[in-house]
């Protein structure tokens, strides 16, 4: 019985935990972010994953993060701890932007 009360304690905690932080991938492809605009709440996770064949970088514009040089299948993650608007870009082809909105 007090287990049973224990682990109905523990769901209540666990649902009414602040934030539904969320663990995201961003896929590098075709010289391209995607998804190139992301909304996500405070503490998420955001990883980033090459899958060019030529090598890329994710660096925010007020270098809130940034990567190094990423090869193939190489792979950088951030956690957002704040909240705001990041915009980013990789450094090598600064054509390439996205944007991530956290917590809003
Ligand atoms: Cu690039």
């Amino acid at each position: 019985m007090k287990t049973l009360i224990h682990a109905a304690l523990l769901s209540t905690l666990i649902i009414t935990l602040p934030a539904f932080a969320q663990d995201v991938r961003i896929n590098i492809k075709d010289f391209m972010f995607a998804p190139t605009q992301l909304n996500i709440p405070v503490g998420s996770t955001v990883t980033w994953v090459n899958d060019d064949q030529i090598p890329h970088t994710v660096m925010e514009t007020h270098k809130a993060f940034h990567s190094a040089a990423l090869d193939t299948d190489d792979s950088f993650t951030f956690q957002f701890d704040n909240a705001g608007t990041f915009e980013y870009f990789c450094a090598l082809h600064p054509q390439m932007i996205g944007r991530i909105v956290v917590g809003g």
